[in-house]
């Protein structure tokens, strides 16, 4: 008897086994493609999240969805990847570096965007970079600085907060309008309001938010690593959402260079917040100094403004930021996010 007849005298003898048989296998396999299919719904699945996260979404236990991310163990209080003192800062580094990118292999993404993938970081931070015409000092920056941020762990975006035009630069105004468009992006910790030509030499000066406004450049080669004036805050802040929202940011009225951070620093006191500063040791810059021009003179008229009434927080600041004279472009860069500003110091004036 061949394979195949025995195999049909079995079948017509057990013809109602073999359909209870036959049966039994489909239902087996109906239930195994309904499982899988609940499996995919309730297993990890992905959404778009706040203009430019993949947060992804678990089903908990009692049905509600919840992010992965909170799954994620928080990134540990001090990262593992700090070395202290950096061995170089190559002020020479003029161009970019695109390896820091993902279109070229690295880590961060369009926008200048990263934040680690293996832990919940523990900050949100954006980085304002004011910025005119100063590209060399840009690349340095970003070559120098995107591996810093990274060591420590930390959930950021670098925006360059350009002021386009020929009007006297307004720092002050275009961290104001930048502040706030950094808030389209995503509800940031911390913001940081960083120089382009100051360069970390060591990694384990934190970036994270304290819990008061900080002045981080507190040693700069340039000055000896001693700070010139008590009341200096410049190069360097770091604050809270809530606490700038509290002071009204900076002033909007300081056009030409100096003195607008002498008067934030004022607007903190105001305001009853204190001032804090890491220790010289830890806090050390470079500044790069290639190319380093001011496009504006020293100004007498700023200097008088510290002190001015019309200053104040509850007069002027970010509340205030509809009553200057400008247009915003935003374009998404490989390294960063570029917010052009074109702001006028009188209204129709052609820049
Ligand atoms: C002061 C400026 C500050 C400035 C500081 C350091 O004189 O805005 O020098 O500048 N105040 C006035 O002009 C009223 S630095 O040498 O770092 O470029 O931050």
């Amino acid at each position: 008897m061949t394979l195949c007849s025995m195999i049909l005298y079995y079948v017509r003898r057990f013809k109602r086994g073999f359909v209870l048989v036959f049966i039994l296998y489909s239902v087996m396999v109906i239930r195994k493609l309904c499982c899988d299919f609940s499996i995919e719904e309730t297993g990890l699945s992905t959404k778009t999240y706040s203009n430019r996260e993949k947060w992804i979404t678990v089903n908990t236990t009692n049905g509600t969805p919840a992010n992965v991310v909170e799954l994620l163990a928080h990134c540990p209080d001090v990262s593992p990847f700090l070395v202290g003192q950096l061995e170089f800062v190559d002020i020479n580094a003029t161009s970019l570096n695109l390896n820091l990118s993902i279109y070229y292999g690295g880590e961060v993404e369009l926008g200048g965007f990263w934040r680690p993938k293996y832990c919940n970081a523990r900050k949100k931070v954006a980085f304002l970079i004011p910025f005119r015409n100063r590209w060399e000092q840009l690349n340095t920056f970003l070559n120098h600085m995107h591996p810093i941020f990274q060591k420590q762990q930390l959930d950021y975006r670098i925006f360059v907060i350009e002021q386009t035009g020929k009007d006297k630069f307004n720092k002050g105004a275009i961290y104001n309008i930048g502040f706030k468009e950094t808030l389209k992006y995503d509800d940031y910790d911390c913001h940081v309001f960083h120089d382009v030509d100051l360069l970390c030499e060591t990694d384990t000066n934190y970036y994270g938010c304290p819990n008061s406004p900080m002045h981080l450049s507190v040693g700069i080669d340039k000055f000896n690593y001693t700070l010139p004036y008590k009341g200096l805050i410049g190069g360097i802040q770091l604050f809270s959402k809530e606490h700038y929202l509290k002071i009204n940011g900076y002033s909007n009225q300081f056009w030409g260079w100096g003195g607008e951070d002498d008067n934030l620093f004022r607007r903190i006191r105001m305001k009853g917040l204190k001032l804090i500063r890491p220790s010289i040791d830890v806090a050390r810059y470079k500044m790069n100094q290639n190319n380093h021009f001011r496009s504006d003179g020293w100004s007498q008229a700023n200097h008088r403004l510290i002190y001015n009434r019309r200053t104040r927080p509850v007069v002027d600041g970010l509340t205030t930021i509809d009553k200057l004279h400008f247009t915003i472009e935003t374009r998404e860069s490989l390294l960063y996010t570029l917010v052009s500003i074109d702001l006028r110091q009188r209204k129709g004036r052609r820049t």
